[in-house]
């Protein structure tokens, strides 16, 4: 079944948890990045701890091996369940975030294109494709993959086979959950759902529509 992630990309850590506890009982892990942690802490990972549900870290991890390793000790040391990093930086790099990952029993995904449309620039031409190839061979538990262009989706999925695909990039920035949703693991949705009248009411609904 695929299972819907919310991106919880609000900036106040009151709305933050208001918002993932009304949510919790329809979704099947929580994503936090930069702008909730940096308005909130990363404190906010304990803050949603309770919900018994997996936090993934959006920090695209992208630096030498070292620093890469010191940040995800941090981000699991902190609560976190996955952490989301760069391939770019090449294999050395990544496999730092997975080895960290993996000693604490979380989870590496490496992100093969992004879904916004500048990252067509630089991900296509046989970019998404070697970064998806990286994470097989980084041992990386998935990919991020763009809900925005599914038949790329399809292309990487040939690459890495029984690994994880999230996918951001339905509602907001255009693509259709019910499409995507056939061709993933997860689904990650953002303002579709916290920016909602009634963000658990859409919370339903959207996982409804991923796993009919
Ligand atoms: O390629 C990517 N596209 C993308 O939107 C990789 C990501 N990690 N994201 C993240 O997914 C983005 O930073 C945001 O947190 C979420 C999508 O949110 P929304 O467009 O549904 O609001």
């Amino acid at each position: 079944m695929t299972e819907l992630i919310l991106a919880l990309d609000v900036l106040d850590r009151k709305s933050a948890i208001a918002i993932a506890e009304a949510s919790a009982p329809h979704v099947d892990a929580i994503k936090i990045g930069y702008p909730l942690v940096l308005a909130a802490g990363l404190g906010i990972a304990r803050d949603l701890g309770g919900l018994g549900l997996p936090l993934i870290a959006d920090f695209k991890v992208a630096d030498i091996p070292n620093t890469n390793r010191l940040i995800c000790e941090q981000v699991f040391a902190a609560g976190f369940d996955a952490i989301i990093a760069h391939g770019f930086t090449g294999s050395d790099a990544a496999r730092a975030c997975v080895a960290a990952a993996h000693e604490t029993g979380g989870a590496c995904y490496i992100v093969a294109e992004m879904s916004h449309p500048g990252a067509t620039e630089f991900f296509h031409g046989g970019t998404a494709e070697r970064l998806a190839e990286l994470a097989v061979t980084s041992r990386a538990d998935g990919i991020i993959a763009p809900a925005t262009r599914p038949e790329r989706i399809a292309v990487l999925r040939g690459i890495i086979g029984s690994r994880t695909i999230y996918s951001p990039g339905v509602g907001a920035q255009g693509g259709d959950p019910a499409v995507v949703a056939r061709l993933v693991d997860g689904v990650i949705v953002g303002r579709s759902i916290y920016e909602a009248p009634d963000p658990a009411a859409e919370a339903e609904r959207y996982a409804a529509r991923i796993r009919q």
